[in-house]
């Protein structure tokens, strides 16, 4: 008998006494019970694996990821549909979403607290069943165009090839990274942001919480929550593990006059608006809910993919050059270290370059030009 050489070897003319049928029903049997097995682990976690994605512009890999918010009080129909367009976006791409419906501290605590849990909660979990990503949203903000998936905004994880760091194994430049939020004109911005599942994380809302235990006398403003963590923030154990993306990529506001963002843009965002923002928000709600505006545009098509592959790759490359300068610096064995008064002076005119490039880097990545510009300066005195 000859085997034919595509067909697999149950199919293979009269080699088995099986009929086709049986075979066939087997095999859903068991493609049935695979699934619910590797279901049984997913539905007890808030998150599911992205669907893979054909597209160029999205990480190969769908990261785990899980949207945060909270709701509480009297019922508010804006907030709820608003939080429904977050829901929809997140069964689209395979995201979980949880919301607190009762406060568990006093106004605007709750929102460390209750992250605080969920990120202590999933370390709780093994590593392979953890949330890997919290993105934080408040309830006053709308997502209006559903096709754009947030792991573009996320620092791409060191098991893909193109982020792999050339120093081997352990930590590649980006994993440590543990916070992505945006700044606008008053500084830090946490109404919407990203904070990893890591230790880092606990000890940094644990320390914002905190804040005004340990720091009586500071005077945070009304959102004492966002003062605390920008402050924790500015703090030497906590200020290179942010990154802070360009705005209006996950946070473009609206304005009492129009909206900062342009068609494509995934989210609008209704800070300060005061007694106004319900009309703004519920006039958003009812383009977006019917798709209408042209406001959900493709993920090809908006520039955001290019974007953030530049935006990360650049900073990769400074974190790098930081991370290799702080291994050389002080043990007298650095990159480029010369003996004499000449080495000397360019030790010292590095080490400026360095702390001018880590500036930028861990307070204004998003000036994309200006990063770029120090990194190249941090070259050119460094190759001299
Ligand atoms: C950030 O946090 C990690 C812990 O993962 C730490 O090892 C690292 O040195 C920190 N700082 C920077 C600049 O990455
Ligand atoms: C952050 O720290 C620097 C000094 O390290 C200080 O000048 C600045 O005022 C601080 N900012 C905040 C918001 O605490």
């Amino acid at each position: 008998m000859v085997a034919i050489p595509h067909l697999p070897m149950h199919l293979q003319p009269r080699r088995r006494r099986l009929p086709l049928i049986v075979i066939l029903i087997i095999s859903l049997v068991f493609v049935l019970g695979f699934r619910l097995c590797s279901g049984a682990g997913r539905l007890s976690g808030p998150w599911r694996i992205a669907p893979p994605s054909l597209s160029l512009s999205v990480p190969p890999r769908g990261r785990r990821i899980t949207k945060a918010s909270m709701l509480y009080g009297p019922r508010n129909a804006i907030y709820e549909r608003a939080l429904q367009s977050h829901a929809r976006h997140a069964e689209r791409w395979g995201y979980g979403m949880e919301v607190l419906r009762h406060e568990i501290a006093e106004g605007y605590w709750n929102k460390p607290s209750y992250l605080l849990a969920l990120v202590i909660r999933e370390l709780g979990r093994a590593v392979g069943e953890r949330v890997e990503w919290f993105m934080w949203v408040d309830a006053d903000s709308i997502i209006i165009n559903p096709l754009i998936p947030l792991e573009l905004f996320l620092p791409p994880d060191s098991s893909s090839p193109s982020s792999r760091g050339s120093s081997g194994p352990g930590p590649g430049p980006l994993d440590t990274i543990h916070l992505v939020a945006t700044k606008d004109h008053k500084g830090l911005n946490t109404g919407i942001f990203f904070i990893r599942v890591h230790e880092w994380s606990v000890r940094f809302l644990i320390e914002s919480l905190a804040y005004p235990t340990y720091n009586p006398s500071t005077d945070l403003g009304v959102q004492v929550d966002q003062s605390a963590m920008e402050r924790v923030l500015n703090g030497s154990a906590y200020r290179g593990n942010v990154t802070y993306l360009p705005r209006p990529w996950i946070n473009a506001y609206e304005w009492k006059h129009a909206f900062e963002g342009r068609k494509g843009d995934m989210l609008v965002h209704f800070p300060g608006l005061d007694g106004e923002r319900w009309a703004h928000m519920r006039r958003w709600l009812d383009v977006v809910e019917v798709g209408g505006g042209g406001w959900s545009v493709p993920v090809e098509q908006t520039g955001f993919g290019d974007g953030a592959r530049v935006f990360w790759e650049r900073v990769e490359r400074g974190r790098r050059i930081v991370e290799r300068f702080g291994r050389g610096s002080g043990s007298g064995t650095g990159e480029g270290r010369k003996t004499g008064k000449k080495g000397k002076e360019r030790e010292m005119e590095m080490e400026m370059a360095v702390e001018e490039l880590k500036h930028v880097l861990y307070e204004q990545p998003y000036q994309g030009e200006l990063l770029q510009q120090r990194i190249e300066a941090w070259r050119r005195i460094s190759a001299s």
